[in-house]
Order: structure tokens, then sequence, then C-alpha cells
């Protein structure tokens, strides 16, 4: 509450506000969007950022983080890579004062004081919506009988593979029981090298795969390669769902190769400044500040398309 007292911020003329931001890598087209997003918003806001890219390595997020604390920035923000392993430097970081806010994913941690806030979407909601999107997504393929699921997860560890799996599983446990089955579930890492390589094994070893839910859009991209080189149609034959909405799954949804992507909302950078600032200025801020999303469908596609901002 009130003021820190330091009398500095980015907008009033004074010292600039400094930002450490340790992201996660460039892995997706959501990454790329993100980082957009957040080098542009930080210097509308009139903020000095110190940017780096941790190439989805842990061990580079956390020496990004040190290397934030030795250089005294006044507030840290990250997407961490997977969602362990945080509370020693977060420990340093508190030591030193320098207040700590997450942003698109989430840490475990048993001491809830070592970061402020986190700026993101709800990951486990997106997997129910998934799930439930892809019952209309039956239902226009007229498909009758068992349903056999493929899952492409995302990273091993991060919070929207955990959460986005956990979401689905929900839906499909409670309403779905006895004809949902996931037969395969691997991680391809959020890329669409790793998309297409893991559903090329998928389709080897289970060739009758009816769904593919695919933690990203990206990963859909490489499995939909996978599909075509298998000799079968991805949007027909076999039934996809993505997360993100990013350009290039709206274009594969628009050519009918993707049936339904439930969104996520990679354009964090002004609320995350917005939250920063009042951090800065010691003012209270929620828990978790949330994103709004919305789902889409393969008619809504091409009109979408033109509007789409990443
Ligand atoms: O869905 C994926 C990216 O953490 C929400 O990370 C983000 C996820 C996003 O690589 O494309």
């Amino acid at each position: 509450k009130g003021s820190t007292g330091t009398g500095s911020n980015g907008g009033g003329g004074g010292k600039k506000l400094t930002l450490g931001f340790s992201q996660v890598g460039s892995e997706s087209g959501w990454r790329t969007a993100n980082t957009e997003s957040v080098k542009s918003a930080a210097q509308e806001a009139g903020f000095t950022l110190k940017f780096s890219d941790a190439q989805q390595k842990q061990e580079n997020q956390i020496s990004a983080i040190r290397s934030f604390i030795a250089q005294k920035v006044d507030v840290i923000a990250f997407s961490p890579v997977v969602v362990t392993g945080w509370d020693a430097v977060l420990k340093e970081a508190k030591a030193k004062n320098i207040p700590v806010v997450l942003t698109d994913r989430s840490v475990e941690t048993s001491d809830e004081s070592l970061f402020v806030t986190l700026v993101g979407s709800d990951f486990t909601d997106e997997g129910r919506r998934a799930a439930k999107i892809l019952e209309k997504v039956l239902e226009k393929a007229g498909h009758k009988g068992p349903v056999k699921i493929a899952q492409l997860e995302g990273t091993t560890g991060a919070a929207p593979a955990i959460e986005r799996a956990k979401g689905f599983k929900e839906v499909m446990d409670a309403e779905h029981k006895d004809d949902w089955k996931i037969v395969v579930s691997q991680t391809g890492d959020f890329t669409r090298a790793g998309g297409k390589q893991v559903m090329s094994a998928f389709l080897q070893s289970n060739p009758d795969i009816d769904v593919l839910f695919a933690h990203n859009d990206d990963m859909g991209i490489g499995a939909i390669q996978a599909i075509e080189a298998a000799g079968k149609k991805p949007g027909k034959d076999i039934l996809i769902v993505t997360v993100d909405g990013v350009k290039d799954g709206f274009v594969a949804m628009s050519e009918g190769k993707i049936n339904a992507i439930v969104e996520c909302n990679p354009l964090l950078g002004p609320q995350l400044m917005e939250v920063v600032q009042k951090v800065k200025n010691g003012e209270k801020v929620e828990r978790w500040v949330k994103t709004e999303e919305s789902d889409f469908l393969q008619e809504q596609a091409k009109d979408a398309l033109p509007t789409r901002k990443y």
C-alpha cells in the first residue's frame, strides 16, 4: 500500500523502471506473439527492458534471473518453462527485495511469498473447453461409437501441459467414461517438429486413431504433415482440436485441417506492464490476473482470420 518511497516510475519522468524478463524460448507462434507483446508494451510503458531467451531450458532461466538480481532490476518477470525447481532462485530475489511477477505459466512452491502474482490464462479450463468443443466436432462429423484419442502434450512438467491434460481428462472422466479413450499420449515439446515426429510414431502404433488433441497449434500443424504423409486426411479421417489460435492455426482450420481451436491469448504485454508498475509502486494486485478467451469452430475460421492479431 502507498508508495515505495523511491518516487521513481516509468511514467513520472524520474528514473525509468527496469524490468528483467526471462522468456521460455521461441518454440511456437504463440511464444513469438507473446515476446512481441512484452517488448512493445514495455516500450510503450517507458520501462527499460532486460530481455533474455532461455531456449526452453530451466538452467538458462535460473542464470538469467540471477543476473537480473545482480543488476538490481526493479522487478523480475518470467514465464517458467516448468513448474518445479524455482524456490532457491526466488529466495535469492526475495532476499534482495526484488519482487517477482509470473506471466503465462505458474510455478509450484511451498512458499507463496516468493512471487506476487500470475498474469496468464486458466490452462485447466482450456483443457475442459477442448473436451467440450470436441463433443461438437464429433457430432458435426457424425462420428458414432468409441472415440480413440491421441494426445500431443506440451513440454513435460510445464503448467500448460499438465493443466490442459488435467482439464481434458476431467470432462472425459465425468462425461465420456465409456465412449472416449486416450490411446496414446506423449510430449511434442510445443514445437512443429516435435508434433510431426511424435504423430508419425502414433500413426504407426495406432493406425486407427479418430481424434488428435494437441496442446498447441504448432504441434497440431506438425501432426497434420505426419497425417498427410501417412495418406490420411487431417480434419476428416482424424479430427483435430488444438489450443492457442495463432494465425497458422486459423489458416489450417480454414483449410478444413483443424476442426476446432481453443483460444489462449498471448498478448499479455499491456496487462503485465500494468501489474509490474503497480507492484513497483507497492500497490496491491490480485494473486492471479486472468486472460479472457474464446473458442472457434471451422465455420468461424474464414471470418475470424483477417481480424486475428497474432
Ligand atoms: O500454448 C504454447 C507455448 O505457455 C500458454 O506455450 C503457453 C504455451 C502455448 O509454447 O504454444
